[in-house]
């Protein structure tokens, strides 16, 4: 059995995006299929429950008050909506719900519905995620008595790039909050983005933030920028048709993340709607073994259910079978184009 390590340095990182790209994508795939039942991929949901209005700084972001992104601010969705929202998710195969807040951080004010939406989904046997923003370890023990499965606070880049990206809050304000995580039981969800127009070295500095936590997070999303117009990244990189992230590059970062962190599930996440199949497969094939599903992810687009069952048919993937901290069984079929598409 694989050694499970938190000592990575960076150098031995850089030697592995180095690496030959099929070397690299053997070892990634020896490792997931080492950890990971490997035809397999985990079904989320994602859902803005409390959209844009946040006073929080993020470049790549469409929530961000400083983005004139055209994203109105709403206030937090009512709960029987999200239990709503969350049954349809169910209904449709869905393994995992992931609901997101515009927050800095939530309010006191805010956790007796927050409890109540985590129970309420927990209950119908669905993964639960939260992510809320920074939290005090007062909210986090809140949201472990509820039952939340996992949270998810994104380190974002390496710590270097991270402050290019965002003033209003520090590495370390995510660093700390992550521990409240861990020190109230909550599996960690974090990851990144790649694409900002950081460089080899930051994204090797990210692999290596999260590959020497003092546990790995049990998720790492690896999300590739969704340039949105009126964000500072969006906006950027829409003057600079190079800038946008080279695909074997996003796929050699996938790896890298399988190889440091074996029992971890890698999601590919955002970006996917404008990712060709074949480098989608590319990632599944490095260890990826987990998608958001869907039309829309919290407010950008998503490839949706019809584009990912057609994908899933012609690659032979299922969705994930039994999911770790699963209160129940969830439905198998999920995404049904075989037929159509065979
Ligand atoms: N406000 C909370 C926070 O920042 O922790 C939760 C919501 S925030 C939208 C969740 C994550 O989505 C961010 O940390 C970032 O990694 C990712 N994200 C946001 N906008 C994105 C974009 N345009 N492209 C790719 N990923 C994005
Ligand atoms: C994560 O890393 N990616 C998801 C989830 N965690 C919350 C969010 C992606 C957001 C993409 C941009 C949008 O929809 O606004
Ligand atoms: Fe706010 Fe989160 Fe968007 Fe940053 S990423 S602006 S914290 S919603």
């Amino acid at each position: 059995m694989t050694e499970i390590r938190t000592d990575w340095t960076r150098a031995e990182i850089a030697a592995l995006f180095d690496l030959p790209f099929t070397d690299l994508l053997f070892r990634a795939a020896e490792m997931h299929r080492a950890h990971h039942r490997a035809g397999e991929v985990q079904l989320c949901t994602l859902l803005s429950i409390k959209t844009g209005g946040c006073p929080e700084d993020c470049g790549y972001c469409s929530q961000s008050v400083k983005a004139q992104s055209g994203v109105e601010a709403t206030k937090l969705m009512d709960v029987q909506q999200v239990l709503q929202r969350a049954a349809q998710a169910k209904d449709a195969g869905s393994q995992r719900f992931c609901m997101g807040a515009a927050w800095r951080n939530p309010k006191d004010r805010d956790m007796p519905a927050i409890v109540e939406i985590v129970k309420g989904v927990g209950a119908m046997g669905l993964e639960t995620c939260m992510t809320l923003g920074m939290l005090t370890p007062r909210q986090a023990e809140m949201l472990a008595e509820a039952g939340l499965d996992y949270y998810n606070h994104n380190i974002d880049s390496s710590p270097e790039y991270y402050e290019r990206v965002i003033s209003t809050r520090t590495f370390e304000d995510r660093l700390e909050t992550l521990g409240h995580v861990r020190a109230a039981g909550i599996a960690v969800c974090s990851g990144g983005i790649v694409g900002m127009g950081e460089t080899r070295a930051d994204r090797v500095g990210f692999v290596h933030a999260l590959a020497t936590l003092p546990r790995h997070p049990e998720s790492v999303p690896v999300n590739a920028l969704v340039p949105v117009k009126g964000t500072v990244l969006g906006d950027m990189l829409a003057d600079t048709p190079l800038a946008k992230i080279d695909d074997i590059e996003f796929v050699r970062t996938v790896a890298a993340a399988r190889i440091t962190m074996p029992r971890s599930m890698v999601r590919l996440s955002a970006g996917r709607e404008s990712m060709s199949e074949a480098t989608q497969a590319l990632c599944f094939l490095a260890g990826a073994n987990s998608i958001f599903t869907g039309d829309t992810l919290l407010t950008a687009p998503n490839a949706g259910d019809d584009a990912d069952g057609a994908l899933f048919a012609k690659l032979g993937l299922v969705p994930l079978q039994a999911a770790e901290p699963m209160r129940e069984a969830a439905p198998l079929v999920a995404l049904q184009a075989t037929e159509d598409v065979l």
